[in-house]
């Protein structure tokens, strides 16, 4: 397939424009190093050292023999969204291409409306360029499970049948996102829902969990395919956060009473995922919603299951509890389905303790480049 890949210099964009290529698909990626942009102005970096995008471009070229298209540009110009899609001609467009961070969406009213306006204008240039030039091109999105919230029911796969005074329907699940970050993705959601119902587009909008790993089969070839790693508080994820905290002797970061239950999943995982989305287009017509995880922990459990792997792994390692910066639920009932994704074939790669000692062991091997004074949270929700 010709796909094209929204965010390909990112963490996850990159090993998916590698792991597709190899699969034989026919690769272009776009980005405007949005997020190498932003660590320069927060002071922070990627663990892994990042080549330049054209560098990691001829390195997998050197490695597979594959040449990758890139283009460098702001899916909010109209005119290169437009551009990208009329020069690659997409038959699937995987969208990562958004300002990720939850924490920095709530640093300020200049963040937040940046975050915004990223996200929700780059997306509708997509929806626009493909009406333009591939309506029957298939988008497949990534979204989020924190658009559901943390709410007293179980979490249906996107949409949930509803009676009503007798009536019934089935709608939209409802949403109750938790920063304005989650909140743009709410925002893209009725966006493509809506472009699905009036353009008849295919769109599959991947409502993933918080991803954690380093490695994939593509990115240990080489230190220069490698992705980036984040750990500071604004980019890095929790168990990733919590993995980097443990090697270099920092007590691990639990935010309040750390009941907080998310959806986890290995980044390797999300290749596939992305790919059997690729692989099974939805309809004309259709935005079908997946819920892209594979298992559900609190942040107290990843905590200890950190701890034990520290253990076993030679060291010593404490759990201090923080004053939650966030405004979240600290306990709370959580039953996501995640279903449809394994009915098209995912097979997962679940939390081991050998899993989390090669991380230990990734994250030492560029134990000198940690900026300490990143680590801890600044950002406060209220
Ligand atoms: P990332 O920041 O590493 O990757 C996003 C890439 O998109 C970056 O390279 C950035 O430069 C680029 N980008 C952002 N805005 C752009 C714009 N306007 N024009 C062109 N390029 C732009 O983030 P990631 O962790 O790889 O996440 C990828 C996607 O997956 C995001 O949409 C994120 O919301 C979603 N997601 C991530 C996780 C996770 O745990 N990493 C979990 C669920 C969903
Ligand atoms: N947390 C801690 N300690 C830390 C860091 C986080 O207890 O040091 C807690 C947070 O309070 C939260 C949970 O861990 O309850 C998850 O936080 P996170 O920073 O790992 O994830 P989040 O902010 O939700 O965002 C990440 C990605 C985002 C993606 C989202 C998926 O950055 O792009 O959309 O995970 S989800 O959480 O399912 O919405």
């Amino acid at each position: 397939m010709r796909i094209l890949i929204l965010g390909g210099d990112g963490y996850l964009g990159w090993p998916t424009a590698m792991y597709l290529s190899a699969k034989g698909h026919e690769v272009s990626l776009a980005d405007n190093m949005l997020r190498r942009r932003m660590h320069l102005e927060r002071s922070t970096d990627s663990l892994t050292p990042i080549p330049a995008l054209q560098q990691r471009v001829e390195a997998w070229e050197r490695e597979s023999g594959i040449r990758l298209r890139t283009f460098v540009g702001d899916l909010c110009d109209p005119a290169f969204a437009d551009h990208v899609v009329e020069e690659t001609l997409p038959e699937a467009i995987i969208h990562y291409g958004e300002q990720p961070s939850a924490p920095y969406s709530m640093i300020d009213r200049e963040h937040a409306v940046f975050s915004q306006r990223n996200n929700v204008e780059g997306n509708m240039n997509i929806l626009w360029a493909m009406k333009q030039s591939v309506p029957d091109c298939h988008l497949v999105k990534l979204g989020t499970m924190g658009e559901y919230g943390t709410p007293n029911i179980d979490i249906e796969e996107g949409y949930i049948e509803i009676e009503h005074n007798g009536r019934s329907d089935t709608l939209p699940f409802p949403k109750l996102p938790g920063s304005f970050y989650h909140l743009s993705k709410v925002h893209d959601t009725h966006n493509i829902h809506f472009a699905c119902r009036i353009w008849d587009f295919r769109a599959t909008d991947l409502n993933q969990g918080v991803v954690y790993g380093i490695e994939t089969d593509e990115t240990r070839l080489h230190p220069d395919l490698a992705t980036r790693f984040d750990y500071d508080e604004l980019f890095g994820t929790v168990l990733n956060r919590f993995c980097l905290q443990a090697v270099i002797g920092q007590p691990l970061t639990v935010y309040g009473k750390g009941g907080q239950t998310r959806g986890f999943i290995n980044i390797r995982d999300t290749l596939r995922c992305v790919e059997l989305a690729c692989e099974n287009p939805a309809d004309a017509g259709e935005m079908r919603v997946y819920n892209q995880f594979t298992e559900t922990f609190t942040v107290a459990e990843l905590a200890k299951t950190v701890q034990a792997a520290m253990v076993e792994y030679g060291g010593n390692i404490a759990i201090e509890p923080l004053p939650d910066p966030r405004v979240e639920a600290e306990e709370h009932y959580y039953n996501p389905r995640a279903e449809k994704l394994l009915a098209l074939g995912l097979d997962p790669h679940l939390l081991s303790d050998e899993l989390v000692k090669s991380l230990f062991s990734n994250i030492e091997r560029h134990r000198d480049r940690v900026i300490e004074s990143a680590i801890l949270p600044h950002t406060r929700w209220r």
